[in-house]
């Protein structure tokens, strides 16, 4: 039987619980699951014929330990496969890099996947990415598991997307 007081702190535990879950609204364009944050997940549109699109956002562990972004899961009716890219600097040239062994998320750091740095690439469109347009995609975490997020296709950042012609 448990005492009177921990009835109490279970209630309360329910209370909070129960306000956590139903937020009143939400504004920030964010994911949490254990140590993991994904904040503002995005995409670019992609020309009519392009068989390629990349996804971005960054990556926060508030954890002690270090967590490993394993892979992406995609729908097949956005794209065919989704793999984690870092980008190296070789003199001028910047080469993309598949990781193969996944991308390390240490331990209270934030890795922010961007463009001209690592990013997520989309392989095989079956259609282009449009302005607008929401899709999930789900990131599988070694220690936090698989975390889906909500990509929207916006106009980023206007940069070089010159490595990203394969
Ligand atoms: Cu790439």
């Amino acid at each position: 039987m448990p005492a009177a007081g921990e009835e109490t702190y279970m209630l309360k535990l329910f209370y909070t619980l129960l306000i956590i879950i139903a937020p009143p609204v939400v504004t920030a364009h964010e994911y949490a699951q254990k140590n993991i944050t994904v904040d503002h997940p995005w995409s670019k549109p992609t020309p009519p014929l392009s068989q390629y699109g990349v996804a971005y956002f960054s990556v926060s562990n508030s954890g002690e330990k270090d967590d490993l972004l394993l892979e992406i899961k995609i729908p097949y009716e956005i794209a065919k496969s989704a793999s984690i890219h870092d980008v190296i600097h070789d003199g001028d040239m910047m080469r993309m890099r598949e990781a193969t062994n996944g991308k390390k998320i240490p331990a209270g750091s934030t890795i922010k996947f961007q463009p001209g740095g690592s990013h997520i690439m989309l392989e095989g469109l079956p259609k282009p990415l449009k302005l607008d347009d929401k899709f999930t995609i789900e990131l599988v975490f070694a220690n936090a598991g698989n975390v889906p997020v909500e990509i929207w296709v916006e106009d980023g950042p206007q940069q070089s997307d010159k490595h990203h012609n394969h």
